[in-house]
């Protein structure tokens, strides 16, 4: 068993510690007195915790920098890693336990579920500029963190191999989730056919710009920070604006198992693309802009496709904490998709009147 307070004090800290927050991925703690957030990386996941960290604080310096130009404070509005006492950014008691630190960005709270159109205004604000602010940041200095993170026909032929392997003997009781995930397959590949052939710009994207992702002001509201920079990689636009809204704009939680008070809240969409637009509108493309609707959908096809593959695996990627936890998440994701197919038309002229 690892000892936490060991831990600490490999970066010279002692504190008493607990759990913290709601990630999927890394295991994430706080410290009470000075506050710190300390986070074993989850090893699976991101194989080279080393190159990961080597991009974390290429771009976080890098933001530091910009947020200074801007009179910003470069210690609240992106992540500080603070190093070991032998200097490194992680410290690796063994393989599988790799852990890093962070400054603890006071006085903010994230949002899990329940949001406002304001909130999504802020948010969009917030991913929006993160965007603007990577615009000429050097994207040969990145590593890819996670292999075809966003190729979503990539994850489509994953999910047919675990329905295939079907290591969990989980496939028969799903064939209904199954035949949605197949018949709906046809647009997954439009992002990666339009950044193959160019109609796409392939940009520095953060790739997980789920809505506790980001940090707000506790007071005002105001989007602050952007975290869990493990995915800032090359990748489109696209990607972060749908995923945001992925959560963002559905009216229920990522894992709400009654169908019923799952619904896209347009309102929430409105909000989030002008706050987005706002911050991008030096950068943006017409092509881009005429697939940000389409992008909330792939990015929750996307999702849906990848908790429906890791039920059948057997539960190997995301944390779960009930039973058929996966699958009730797969679901979830899929009640939006079917919705999304209606309404992709009206949120489309939505965008338009907006630009
Ligand atoms: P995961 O990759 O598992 O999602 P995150 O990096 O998103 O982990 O962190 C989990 C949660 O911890 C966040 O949703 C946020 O509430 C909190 N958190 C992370 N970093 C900080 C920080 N520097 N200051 C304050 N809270 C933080
Ligand atoms: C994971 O790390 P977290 O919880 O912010 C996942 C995202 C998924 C999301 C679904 C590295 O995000 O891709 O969209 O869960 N992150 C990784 O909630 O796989
Ligand atoms: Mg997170």
């Amino acid at each position: 068993m690892i000892q936490l307070n060991e831990i600490l004090q490999k970066f010279n800290v002692d504190s008493t510690i607990s759990e913290y927050g709601n990630g999927h991925i890394n295991d994430t703690y706080c410290t009470e007195k000075p506050r710190f957030i300390l986070q074993k990386i989850n090893v699976n996941v991101f194989k080279n915790p080393d190159e990961l960290m080597e991009n974390i604080v290429n771009v976080t310096d890098f933001l530091k920098k910009k947020i200074i130009q801007n009179y910003g404070n470069p210690e609240r509005e992106t992540l500080t890693v603070l190093k070991t006492l032998d200097g490194g950014y992680c410290y690796k008691a063994d393989k599988e336990n790799v852990f890093r630190l962070y400054k603890f960005i006071d006085d903010t709270i994230t949002i899990e579920n329940s949001k406002t159109a304001k909130d999504l205004y802020q948010a969009g604000k917030g991913f929006g500029k993160f965007q603007r602010m990577l615009d000429d940041f050097p994207v040969e200095k990145l590593h890819e963190t996670i292999k075809d993170f966003h190729d979503t026909p990539k994850r489509v032929e994953q999910l047919k191999k675990a329905i295939e392997e079907d290591r969990a003997g989980r496939a028969s009781l799903v064939s209904a989730e199954i035949d949605f995930a197949l018949k709906n397959a046809a647009f997954a590949d439009k992002v990666v056919k339009g950044i193959e052939s160019g109609t796409i710009p392939l940009r520095v994207t953060h790739n997980d710009t789920k809505i506790n992702n980001i940090l707000f002001d506790k007071f005002g509201g105001e989007a602050i920070c952007v975290i869990d920079l493990d995915t800032v990689m090359p990748g489109s636009m696209l990607y972060d604006f749908g995923d945001a809204l992925r959560m963002g704009g559905s009216t229920a939680a990522e894992d709400e198992t009654d169908l019923s008070k799952v619904h896209f809240d347009k309102e929430c969409f409105t909000a989030f693309a002008k706050g987005f637009l706002k911050e991008v509108k030096d950068i943006v493309t017409p092509a881009e802009k005429e697939l940000f609707a389409f992008s909330v959908k792939l990015m929750t096809y996307e999702c849906g496709i990848r908790f429906l593959a890791d039920y059948l695996n057997g539960d190997t990627y995301f944390k779960i904490h009930r039973e058929n936890h996966n699958l009730d998440r797969a679901r979830n994701q899929f009640a939006l998709v079917d919705e999304l197919n209606r309404i992709e038309p009206e949120l489309n002229g939505i965008i338009k009147e907006l630009s």
